[in-house]
């Protein structure tokens, strides 16, 4: 028996089937574009643990970083006795997202967490309480999270009741929405919230730039800034989940900036820490100053390891211009996704090193659940690891470290094209 396979009886014993895992290997190490399992064996990393090891696993500048700091202190909670690391993670995040307006920041622990202090801010903000979310959303597994992300399979099944004032409207989705322009695809959602929900009632507009989960459905040009255009009218607040789409993935530090949107507020996880979990909400002033001293908190949020991992990492995406490695990533993936696509490929899409391919019965548009699966197993057995997604479980996403090597990624492209071409 493989040392991998003896780890999974392991925890077939003690870990609960409802926490799942993409592979049954068991990883031993990893660095910028390659985890290492327990054999011995290797696999290239189109994954990042989703989304997260943007500037590689054991980045060096990370790594020294939390060293040092957990010499120095573990935790001393921000709520009870102060540090300085917690305070400039927030003032990177106010440099760093976009608009010049005055803002504040406050650090969570996970994405969930940050885009349920979002809400919380909005509604508090505004003394409003509906917020407005779309087909095809992730924003998390809480209670209130699951309400405001679409699929029951596997995030919502059987975990209701959900929390109450969550309006979904429908989003804009290129390839399924028989060529609605951005303003089109725009005005109809708008018509959902005026009709449905009533503009006065919106506390906040909450919407992921690229959606993640729910298949990196990239909208038409032109539909975010509607939509928040819309909601500055409206006094919602613009609320940007770019948990997924954050710190250089798409090949800008935000996925707003690809078309100029300054959101009221952001909410930021995963790449952030490079590898620790933090997580934050970012916004104008007024809104987040809102909310009376003791509002927003939790016993570990900006924690100073997560913190100390935060400062390193956002300096090494700073230190090798890792939006311009996005951008160099998407240079070399995107035209072999091209070049790859056949007939039950509907769609190549993404931006930066956030890409992805969505299968579909070929001659139609009808979403190929079990031709993805298949194709992600067969290059789970050649050692890449790739993760699928989508509402109808068809989309094959590529999300790889923004330090993966060249031959790395072409390693990589080669094990892809050739488990597309035998499923
Ligand atoms: N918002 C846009 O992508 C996390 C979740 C995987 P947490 N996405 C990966 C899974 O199956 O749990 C995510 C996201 C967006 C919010 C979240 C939630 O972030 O750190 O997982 O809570």
């Amino acid at each position: 028996m493989s040392l991998s396979e003896d780890l999974h009886k392991r925890r077939l014993a003690a870990v609960a089937r409802g926490v799942g895992s993409t592979i049954s290997s068991y990883i031993e190490s990893a660095g910028g574009g390659t985890l290492t399992d327990v054999d011995g064996r290797e696999w290239i990393d189109f994954a990042s643990g989703i989304a997260v090891t943007n500037v590689g696993n054991a980045a060096p500048r990370v790594v020294e970083a939390v060293r040092q700091q957990v010499e120095r202190f573990t935790h001393t909670c921000f709520m009870v006795a102060p540090y300085e690391s917690y305070v400039a993670v927030c003032e990177q995040l106010i440099g760093l997202t976009p608009g010049s307006f005055e803002k504040r920041a406050a650090l969570f622990n996970s994405g969930a967490e940050a885009v349920e202090n979002a809400v919380k801010i909005a509604r508090h903000a505004t003394g409003r309480q509906a917020v407005v979310v779309f087909d095809h959303a992730y924003h998390g597994r809480t209670n209130l999270t699951m309400a405001l992300t679409a699929k029951n399979m596997p995030y919502k099944h059987r975990f209701g009741p959900f929390a109450p004032e969550v309006y979904r409207a429908p989003m804009s989705y290129p390839l399924r929405d028989g060529g609605l322009d951005g303003a089109e695809a725009a005005r109809r959602a708008i018509d959902v919230i005026e009709k449905q929900v009533g503009a006065g009632n919106v506390a906040a507009v909450l919407i992921e730039p690229i959606q993640g989960e729910g298949g990196f459905v990239v909208p038409a040009q032109g539909f975010l800034p509607a939509l928040a255009a819309w909601a500055a009218e409206a006094g919602a607040v613009f609320i940007a989940d770019e948990i997924q789409t954050g710190f250089c993935r798409t090949g800008q530090w935000f996925a707003s900036e690809h078309e100029g949107l300054t959101p009221d507020l952001i909410t930021t996880a995963k790449g952030m820490g490079g590898g620790l979990p933090i997580a934050g909400v970012v916004g104008r002033a007024d809104l987040m100053d809102a909310v009376h001293a003791g509002g927003l908190g939790g016993t570990y949020g900006g924690n100073p390891v997560a913190c100390a991992a935060a400062l390193a990492a956002i300096e090494t995406m700073r230190e090798l211009d890792l939006a311009a490695e996005a951008r160099r990533i998407e240079s070399i993936l995107a035209p072999a996704l091209a070049a790859l696509r056949d007939e039950g490929v509907a769609e190549v899409r993404g931006r930066g090193a956030m890409l992805a391919v969505e299968l579909v019965r070929p001659g139609t548009l009808e979403p190929d659940a079990a031709r993805t699966a298949a194709v992600s197993k067969s290059c789970h057995e050649a050692g890449l690891l790739t993760l699928t997604c989508g509402t109808y479980g068809n989309v094959l996403r590529f999300l790889p470290p923004l330090v993966i090597p060249d031959g790395d990624l072409r390693r990589g492209i080669d094990i892809l094209s050739s488990s597309l071409r035998n499923n």
